[in-house]
């Protein structure tokens, strides 16, 4: 087994029996090409057990997030359908070793998405656009890691949930959103967080994944990325968030694993 491939599968099975590990680069050795390569080979895995591409999801595109996990790189993720939790949905937090939940904005695309497109060019592809959760999950010790480390790790990813697709010609450049525990609001922003607004994500994420040779197909999902801190999930609550004029999303989490 090559060195990328025994990287990949540590954190693979990591991430399948809930249990954190080291850091697998806390010393700086990788390089960003192999971080992503790891990342790659550790999805092939989710893939050969039956999961499908879903998309993308991209980190750090907001400061809150830059800020909170002390990274300050674009950096981007794949998504597969095993990752998707239905919306409204009961969650266990047993499938995690130390889940957190971000608000996104979540585009479907109904189209390919070249990797050099203006942000007018990229709403042309855009099927639907919707509020959405991210639940993360490091599956580093104490949520601690470089930026090789967190690429190899899939950028945190570990569960998306979004809510009604919304017509994109709706303005979604700035709009309000709570993220809510039990109904209270725990975070509050807009979502002109992400880079200003989330057509740049998006935009970013047709570039980067073509670069890596997977262009954003048809049917693809891109998650923008947090527009605010990450916040803790606790047994026995409901997480949801609202945004302005698109609506809701959410999910149960159960009270016991
Ligand atoms: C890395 C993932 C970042 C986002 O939306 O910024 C991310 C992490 O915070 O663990 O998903
Ligand atoms: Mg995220």
């Amino acid at each position: 087994m090559n060195h990328i491939t025994e990287l990949a599968t540590i954190l693979d099975d990591a991430a399948r029996q809930a249990r954190a590990v080291a850091q697998i680069d806390a010393e700086g050795r990788l390089s960003l090409d192999d971080a992503y390569a790891v990342q790659k080979a550790s999805i092939e895995r989710r893939l050969a057990r039956g999961e499908k591409h879903a998309g993308i999801k991209m980190g750090f595109t907001s400061r809150s997030k830059m800020v909170q996990m002390g990274i300050s790189d674009v950096i981007w993720g794949r998504l597969t359908t095993g990752m998707q939790i239905e919306e409204g949905s009961s969650i266990a937090l047993g499938r995690f070793v130390h889940p957190r939940v971000e608000p996104e904005i979540a585009f479907v695309l109904k189209k390919p998405l070249p990797g050099m497109v203006t942000a007018a060019e990229a709403l042309s592809c855009v099927e639907a656009v919707a509020p959405a959760l991210e639940i993360i999950d490091s599956r580093y010790r104490d949520f601690k890691f470089s930026l090789t480390d967190v690429v190899a790790d899939n950028a945190s990813s570990s569960g998306f949930v979004i809510g009604a697709w919304n017509d994109p010609r709706e303005d979604f450049s700035n709009l309000g959103l709570t993220m809510n525990v039990d109904g209270v609001a725990v975070q509050i922003g807009s979502t002109a967080a992400i880079l200003g607004h989330p057509l740049r994500s998006l935009v970013a994420a047709a570039r980067l994944a073509a670069a890596a040779g997977e262009p954003l197909q048809a049917g693809a999902v891109v998650m923008a990325g947090g527009a605010t801190a990450a916040e803790w999930i606790r047994p026995g609550s409901y997480v949801s968030i609202e945004m302005e004029r698109l609506g809701h999303a959410g999910f149960h989490v159960n009270e016991q694993d």
